[in-house]
Parts: structure tokens; sequence; C-alpha cells
């Protein structure tokens, strides 16, 4: 019996290396976003959002951060007209103990489930990306063309196009060439590794890649080249609205800065759900504090001054600090006399008094989650009363 037209599978286990060492103990998808969410929230509220109701999440490196944020899943329940979504954790092996395996191997792995549920179509998705799009809309464009597989796409800036997939389309939209990262584009129409494709077709593809030893089981090196080469009609759909793939430290911090710059905004209609965290008091701002067209979650305790900054929940930061352009991610603690400059803070990070990380005209620096930044004048006593005037905080409100 069929139970759905389409359903969600959405990729959660890349390695993540080039986010590091902010994904050292987490999966890139549940890296901190936007002071409230993890990455990985945008696109699950997008399947929501847009009636997709099975979503499977199919896990690889560091699967058990992504158990923990999704947990048993209702945080992404909204009763709707039509019933809500169920998320599903699939958990696909490595190939060997150093080898994580390819996008396409994730999908390979996990047919019988897929087989089980009968889909006509399967909606393949990333969990590194930053936007918010009705898959309805595409899926309906999907079926209009009669394609085996739908890429949306976007047009970006031509400096990029060696980390995307490069499409070449007809004059009615149908792709006619793909270049996987290519060292030199022929355009810059880049694949936003959205895909739709006809259960039936991907399935068969998925098959054929097997009799390839030499495959790396990827959908952009592999899968989508090699259909395109048998015949397969793939189509590319145009996508106008914000998107951003936040792989890489740059283009998160970058995406950050679009809060600010007003490219990427809050919608009421669109909410990004999330599983709300411990913080469930108020931010307090001292009269020391100055705090600039920034955001500010929960549970945080301000003394310093903060400037085009995200702030999440749980964070301390002390007087006379200074953080312009940067991301505090939960409960880190950040002493007095600090300057914070361009960086993204890790989770439950120190730093200590007088630290100096960041500068205006440098790559964007990063500090892990737990890590202990030492500064100038470390005063072992003032940590503790910051340590213990934290949870003192939480427990007032
Ligand atoms: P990349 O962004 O390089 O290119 P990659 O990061 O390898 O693709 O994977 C995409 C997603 O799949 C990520 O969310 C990652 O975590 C996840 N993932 C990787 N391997 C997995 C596995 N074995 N199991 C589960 N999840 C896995 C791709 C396309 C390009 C396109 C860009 C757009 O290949 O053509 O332009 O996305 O960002
Ligand atoms: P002072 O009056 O010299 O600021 P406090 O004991 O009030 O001394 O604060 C010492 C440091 O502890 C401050 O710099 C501040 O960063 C931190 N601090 C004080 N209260 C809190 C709190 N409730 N939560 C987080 N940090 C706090």
């Amino acid at each position: 019996m069929k139970t759905s037209d389409c359903i969600a599978m959405l990729l959660a286990g890349g390695e993540g290396r080039r986010l590091a060492p902010l994904t050292n103990d987490l999966a890139k998808p549940v890296v901190p976003f936007g002071g409230r969410c993890r990455i990985i929230d945008y696109t699950l509220s997008n399947c929501v959002h847009s009636g997709i109701r099975t979503i499977g999440v199919l896990t690889q490196y560091k699967a058990e951060s992504v158990h923990d944020h999704i947990g048993d899943g209702t945080a992404w329940q909204r009763e709707e007209r039509d019933g809500c979504s169920t998320i599903e954790l699939l958990p696909s092996s490595r190939v060997s103990a150093e080898k994580y395996a390819g996008t396409a191997d994730a999908l390979y792995q996990n047919m019988d489930y897929i087989d089980r549920l009968d889909p006509a179509h399967v909606l393949v998705l990333a969990g590194d990306h930053i936007y918010r799009m009705d898959y309805r809309e595409m899926l309906a464009s999907h079926k209009r063309s009669g394609a085996s597989a739908t890429i949306a796409v976007k047009q970006v800036p031509w400096k990029d196009t060696g980390r995307f997939g490069i499409i070449s389309t007809d004059e009615h939209g149908r792709i006619a060439a793909f270049a996987e990262k290519p060292i030199r584009a022929a355009s810059n129409t880049a694949s936003l590794g959205i895909y739709i494709f006809r259960w039936a077709d991907l399935r068969r593809a998925l098959l054929e890649d097997r009799d390839h030893p030499d495959s790396s089981r990827d959908f952009g090196k592999d899968i989508i080249p090699r259909m395109l080469d048998t015949g397969y009609m793939l189509m590319a759909y145009p996508f106008e609205g914000y998107w951003r793939d936040v792989g890489t430290v740059e283009s998160l911090w970058e995406a950050h800065m679009d809060i600010f710059d007003g490219g990427l905004n809050e919608e009421w209609h669109w909410p990004v759900l999330t599983r709300e965290r411990k913080h469930t008091y108020p931010s307090l701002l001292t009269p020391h504090a100055v705090v600039r067209h920034s955001y500010i979650h929960h549970g945080s305790y301000i003394e310093g001054s903060v400037e085009r900054s995200v702030v999440f929940g749980g964070v301390a930061v002390g007087r006379g600090t200074d953080i312009l352009e940067s991301i505090v991610m939960p409960d880190a603690q950040i002493g007095r006399n600090v300057r914070i400059i361009r960086a993204i803070i890790g989770e439950r990070a120190i730093i200590e008094d007088g630290s100096v990380i960041g500068s205006p005209d440098e790559a964007v620096t990063v500090i892990g989650a737990g890590e202990r930044v030492e500064g100038h004048g470390y005063d072992a006593r003032i940590a503790e009363r910051i340590k213990g005037s934290v949870s003192e905080a939480g427990r007032r409100f």
C-alpha cells in the first residue's frame, strides 16, 4: 500500500571537517545556528511546513549528537489539518574504520526502508543548508515535467563555483551538463544539493553504482553525472530565495552576518522549529551592558558590550569586554576585559579575563567547544565567582 507520495531523506552524517573544531564532538548538522537553533532545524522545518509526512534522517559521523538533538522528534510535530510529520533516525555504517561513506551510500544502505514505504518520489536533502523552501512547489514542477530527477539550482558568485556542482541547461530547464566542483566552471548555476528523484529511477541508479568499484558513492561525484550520461531526464528547478551552504567556518560566520544585513530574516509564517533548551529564564543586561544590533538568547548575563553579534543561551560576558561581529555559542563563559572580533566561540568555551581573540582583517577565528583560552591577568577567584553566579542567576529567574 502506498503510504505517501513523497518522503524526505535528510543527509546528516557528513564529517564536516571544514567546520573543525566545531565538529570535533558534533555532526555538522547539529552545530548551533542563529542564537536559538541548530543548522538542521531549517531543513527539518521546511519539511514540516511543506507537509512532508515522513522524514528519514541519515546519520553516520557523531550520530549520537544528532540523536541527542532530535530526541523523540516531538519538537517538530505540528498538528496540521492532514496529520503531523514523523522523523526516523536511520543509521548508515562507515566503509571502514578510516573512511566515511558517500551520500549515495547512505540511501543505498536504507533501500529496504524506502521500499517498505513505497513512495513515488524521494526528496534528498542536506543537513548543512540555511534556507526556507516550500518543497511542494518543487515537487509540482518535478511531476509536471515527468523528470527522473529535479535539482534545485541558484546563481552563485563566480568565485564560489568551485564549491558546488555546476549545471548547464537548455532553454526548457533540462540539464545538459553537470560538473562537480569544477576548477573552471562553464556557468555559475549551482546545484543546491536539494534533489527530488522518482524512486524507481534512483533505486536503479543506486544499484548500477554498485557495479563501479571505484565510485565514491556520492550524489554529486557519481550518481548525477552517471544518470545524465545514461540519458535520464534531469531538470533544474530555479530557487530565488535566500540559501546558503554553511559547511565552512567562513560561510557559517557570513550567514550569521546576513541576519544583520537583512539577508536572513525570521518569518512568523515559517518558523524554524527546534528543541527548546533548558534556559527558560530571561537574559540580564546589567547597567554596564551596551548591546547593539545583536541577538541575545535566554539565560545570558551581559555586562560588556556586544555589537553585530549572535549570543546563544546561557552565555556570560564580563565587564569591560567587547564583542564585535562574532558568534558566541551556548553556555560559553567570557570573562572581563576580553576582545573578540570576527570569531566563533564554541559551546561551553571558557575565555579568561584579558584574552584577545580574532582580528578585523584576518580569517574568522574559531574556538572549539569546551576549549579554555588563557588570558592576561587571569584571576582564578574571579572565574569561580563568574561560574557560581551564572547558576545563581539561573536559580533567581
Ligand atoms: P557538498 O556540500 O560537498 O556538495 P557534502 O557536504 O559531502 O556535499 O554532503 C552533503 C550532506 O550530506 C551534508 O549534510 C553531509 O553532512 C551529509 N552526508 C555526507 N555523507 C553522508 C553519509 N554517508 N550519510 C549521511 N549523510 C551524509 C553537495 C553536492 C554539490 C552541491 C552542494 C550544495 O555534491 O553538487 O552543489 O552539495 O551545497
Ligand atoms: P563586581 O561588582 O566587581 O562586578 P561581581 O561579583 O558582581 O563583582 O562580579 C564579578 C564578575 O562575575 C563580573 O565581571 C561578572 O562578569 C560576573 N558575574 C556576576 N554576576 C553574574 C551572574 N549572575 N551571572 C554571570 N556572571 C556574573
